[in-house]
């Protein structure tokens, strides 16, 4: 028996059983991967970078460990996160705790013993008053719907469940499916090896070029001299916060306060100066970006001009610009050379808007009115995220609740760390939280501390049980409704609405506030006792006017 089971190795469940430890509890981890890491672990597709930088996507808990720790480039490389994780797990001497290769399968209140029993695929039967979800927000691989897919003969390689295995395409013919991030990280450097690439795209999407470049070491020095005052800066960062290191420090606030009047010229001054600076930051450069939809066209159609004079081809910059949402509203690309990649002779575009597949067939793509012959398909088609790693499980609570039964109409919860009907059962960066719109590192340590302070208190208090009231949980979720409903966000279709997987209902997840104003909102609950929540020191009754039966 242990205090607390841990679902999930990577940054999060690192960094709780960490925390679980400092407090002197005892934590087993499940890990369905080999090692930790979690979508780092996964996520081994050619280019795989972060796109939030180095010296930010990195824990901040440990001022050693933030000191030692050398980056290469101002944004890190998949391998390189991984080998950063890995030492982390050795250095606070972490893998004993946890279990790899098990899938958690199933968790279950036991309200007269107020345990919660977890079962893994491989047989494991674990029980722990405490259940930590930290699962990930974009754990789960969707199968594209390509008819005849497995009829292929070639190489079918998913980028989020990429071999460890070097994968090699010189000389070969290559398709991918998928301009997303992903897609768009690996098309360049896939262009680079394989004899011809041909990219089928459904939807163009807007991308903004990293400027990534090796890391100056004098400017890292100071950096890190300085590294509690960016830490400080990140923690209260902007709701777009990825990344944007000596630019949160030195000037916090838009370059333009609105596009939709500026002159011509101006919009031009402030998105070239974003432009050349490089990354996500670009999409904090007018402050009403995400909110007016004039503002936002203004600046989206700058950047289909930076498409238009980059691809030399005006079919392919045609279809490569963006039209279908306004920009930043599907998870803005960071990329190196994405555009440029189109004027290689070995790449082609196919809109499948104009050209839908008919089917995949042994040898190739068959659309409409072609047939492109390919020896290997890269599928870089996304997730279901954020609740489809919860929900994946068969998570049970009071009176057998089913999480799929009280999340039926979308997710629904309490700051994003707990749902009424589960007690002690806790998600880190949940939906209704910041988590992927924020630089996921600094959410994960704040909704850790917030847990284990959680925590703390309970074992002060001799408090058994922790659960969200439901009136909590729905002025939060009609909160984070509100905010999102006045942004132009749910206008994208994107996976932030689970708009990318059918039948999942249409509910915008993440919190939009930002970071800083969830921190504060996590602190004002904390200092009022925290509100909102309902401690108990005798297992708690099913009381909740939605409490049901499981379905
Ligand atoms: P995304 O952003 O969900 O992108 C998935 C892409 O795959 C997107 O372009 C989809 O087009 C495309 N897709 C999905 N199914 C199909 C089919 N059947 N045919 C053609 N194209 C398809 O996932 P990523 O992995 O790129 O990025 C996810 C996040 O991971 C990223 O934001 C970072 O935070 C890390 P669609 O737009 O749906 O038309």
């Amino acid at each position: 028996m242990f205090d607390a089971i841990i679902v999930g190795a990577g940054f999060a469940g690192l960094y709780m059983l960490h925390r679980l430890r400092g407090m002197g509890l005892t934590a087993r981890v499940y890990e369905a991967g080999g090692d930790v890491g979690g979508t780092w672990y996964w996520n081994r597709y050619p280019g795989a970078r972060c796109d939030v930088e180095s010296l930010a996507y990195s824990y901040s808990f440990s001022e050693e460990l933030q000191q030692e720790w050398e980056w290469t480039d101002r944004y890190p490389t998949q391998p390189e996160i991984l080998r950063y994780i890995g030492h982390v797990a050795d250095r606070f001497d972490l893998r004993r705790d946890i279990r790899f290769e098990r899938r958690v399968e199933s968790a279950r209140f036991d309200e007269a013993e107020c345990l919660w029993q977890v079962r893994t695929d491989q047989g494991d039967q674990v029980r722990a008053p405490f259940c930590i979800m930290a699962t990930g927000c974009l754990s789960v691989p969707l199968e594209p719907d390509l008819p005849g897919l497995a009829d292929f003969t070639g190489g079918i390689y998913r980028t989020n469940l990429w071999p460890h295995e070097a994968v090699h395409f010189g000389g070969r013919r290559v398709g991918i499916f998928g301009t997303g991030s992903t897609g768009i990280q690996s098309i360049p450097v896939i262009a680079d090896e394989a004899a011809q690439l041909t990219v089928f795209q459904r939807t163009a999407n807007f991308s903004i070029p990293a400027m990534n470049a090796p890391l100056d070491p004098e400017f890292v020095r100071e950096f890190k001299a300085r590294y509690p005052e960016h830490r400080a800066h990140q923690r209260l960062g902007l709701s777009m916060g990825s990344g944007d290191l000596e630019v949160v420090a030195r000037d916090r606030k838009p370059a333009l306060s609105t596009a939709e009047s500026a002159p011509q010229e101006e919009i031009d001054r402030v998105c070239k100066a974003y432009w050349s600076r490089g990354g996500a930051h670009f999409m904090t450069s007018i402050g009403d970006l995400m909110s007016n939809e004039a503002s936002n066209r203004r600046v989206a159609d700058f950047v289909r001009a930076r498409i238009r004079a980059i691809v030399n081809d005006p079919a392919t910059a045609e279809a490569l610009c963006p039209t279908t949402h306004p920009i930043g509203t599907k998870r803005i690309c960071v990329d190196t050379n994405y555009y440029d990649t189109y004027n290689r002779s070995n790449v082609h575009l196919i809109d499948l808007r104009k050209h839908p597949v008919k089917a995949i067939e042994p040898g190739g793509v068959r659309l409409a009115d072609r047939f492109v012959e390919l020896d290997d398909l890269v599928l870089a088609t996304g997730f279901d995220a954020m609740t489809g790693a919860l929900l994946r499980m068969d998570i049970r609570g009071l009176g057998g609740r089913r999480l799929k039964q009280a999340w039926r109409e979308g997710p629904r919860t309490y700051l994003g760390l707990m749902v009424p009907d589960f007690p002690n059962l806790f998600t880190v960066t949940g939906p209704g939280s910041p988590s992927v719109l924020s630089n996921m590192v600094v959410s994960i340590e704040q909704n850790v501390n917030f847990i284990a302070d959680i925590l703390g208190h309970m074992r002060e208090q001799g408090y058994r049980s922790i659960r969200a009231k439901p009136e909590a949980e729905a002025a939060w979720t009609a909160q984070v409704n509100r905010l999102a409903n006045a942004t132009l966000y749910p206008k994208g279709g994107s996976w932030y609405l689970g708009a990318n997987v059918e039948g999942k209902p249409r509910v915008f997840m993440p919190y939009v506030g930002g970071v800083g104003a969830y921190r504060k909102a996590c602190e004002a609950v904390a200092a009022e006792n925290y509100r909102g929540f309902d401690f108990q020191r005798s297992p708690p009754a099913l009381s909740s006017p939605s409490g049901t039966q499981g379905a």
